[in-house]
């Protein structure tokens, strides 16, 4: 007989070793991440559906356009934390400033902070192309019990206590690290339940694919324009294959499974990176380095850059950590 799968809830369970200084709080913090993906992953699915794909005609703090589904993915998530009273504080891609959450009787009394990107590669919404949410938890530095402060979101993702990824894909997945390795849970739609479909996920310690947005080329810096040029190279396992979705957590998804290297560099249109240290780099880092892989600005680990600032943008080499360390060595030759 098949043995069946473990549930989420069962697996936190199971695994409450995994919950440092567990007074239950990260387990109740995790389910309710669970339970706003899936009501986020009911209204990505039927996007097409009805009229709520295209742009709510606002721009987000980075002056880009918001999607419908993305305000309403960071509605969903802001709600369903702030209303079951588990977080002190939410920092979000989508808003400018952080949101202190002091709790129904106004004690500032929970320990966590998370910081999100609702809906990454939203863009790719209306072609029915994956997107994701990403989020990372940090335990908060100031006092409890005292309002939280911009010390308690900016802080190095060497210090974060979990973080995952939920990927809106051919199906749904809920993938997480607290520190203990990398599980990946996918979304049985009918029963509304997660499975540990993907248990201890391990980035292959070399790979063949490069994903990285080649339509920029001109603006990369020496190193990557080369590392590109050896990626293609016909020598030895090489050249690689090139893919690129243009949606973070589908590229490195794909990639933690395939084994592969995805690249978003500094340039000269974006002179600090794109994507955001606290909601992006970080929490998808986390991920990478708990299956076995690196993530690196290029020249330093991603998750010992002390951030000063909420919406602060890095560069990012992350996946299997020979592809990485290959390309770390052409930044450091030719910067
Ligand atoms: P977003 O947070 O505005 O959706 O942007 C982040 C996305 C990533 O998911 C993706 O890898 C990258 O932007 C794609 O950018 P580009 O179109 O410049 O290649
Ligand atoms: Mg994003």
């Amino acid at each position: 007989m098949t043995k069946t799968r473990p549930t989420l809830g069962e697996f936190i369970i199971d695994n409450q070793q995994d919950f440092p200084y567990s007074t239950g709080e990260l387990s109740r913090l995790i389910r309710s991440i669970r339970l706003a993906a899936k009501v986020v992953n009911h209204e990505v699915n039927k996007a097409g559906l009805v009229d709520i794909t295209g742009a709510a005609g606002e721009q987000n703090v980075q002056g880009e356009d918001q999607q419908k589904l993305d305000v309403f993915a960071n509605n969903t998530f802001i709600q369903t934390l702030t209303n079951r009273e588990i977080v002190c504080g939410i920092g979000s891609e989508e808003n400018d400033e952080f949101i202190t959450i002091a709790g129904s009787r106004k004690d500032h009394k929970n320990k966590y902070v998370v910081l999100m990107d609702p809906l990454d590669g939203s863009s790719n919404i209306d072609v029915n192309v994956s997107v994701g949410t990403i989020f990372s938890i940090y335990r908060r530095v100031t006092p409890i019990g005292t309002p939280v402060t911009s010390e308690d979101f900016l802080q190095p993702g060497n210090l974060q206590v979990a973080a995952g990824y939920i990927i809106y894909g051919t199906s749904t997945m809920l993938v997480y690290t607290t520190g203990h390795g990398v599980n990946g849970f996918t979304l049985n739609p009918a029963l509304g339940s997660w499975y540990l479909s993907h248990p201890d996920m391990k980035f292959p310690e070399n790979g063949n694919i490069y994903s990285i947005n080649e339509g920029n080329y001109a603006h990369f810096p020496t190193g990557v324009k080369k590392y590109i040029k050896y990626c293609q190279e016909e020598e030895g396992d090489r050249p690689y294959t090139s893919r690129y979705i243009g949606s973070m957590v589908s590229d490195i998804h794909r990639n933690m499974i395939k084994g592969g290297i995805y690249i978003y560099p500094k340039s000269t249109k974006y002179n600090k990176g794109k994507l955001r240290l606290l909601y992006e780099c970080n929490p998808m880092a986390f991920i990478v380095e708990q299956a076995g892989g690196k993530a690196s600005d290029g020249y330093q680990r991603v998750m010992d850059i002390m951030p000063t600032e909420l919406h602060e943008r890095s560069a990012i080499f992350c996946g299997s950590k020979t592809m990485v360390e290959k390309a770390e060595e052409f930044m450091k030759e030719y910067g």
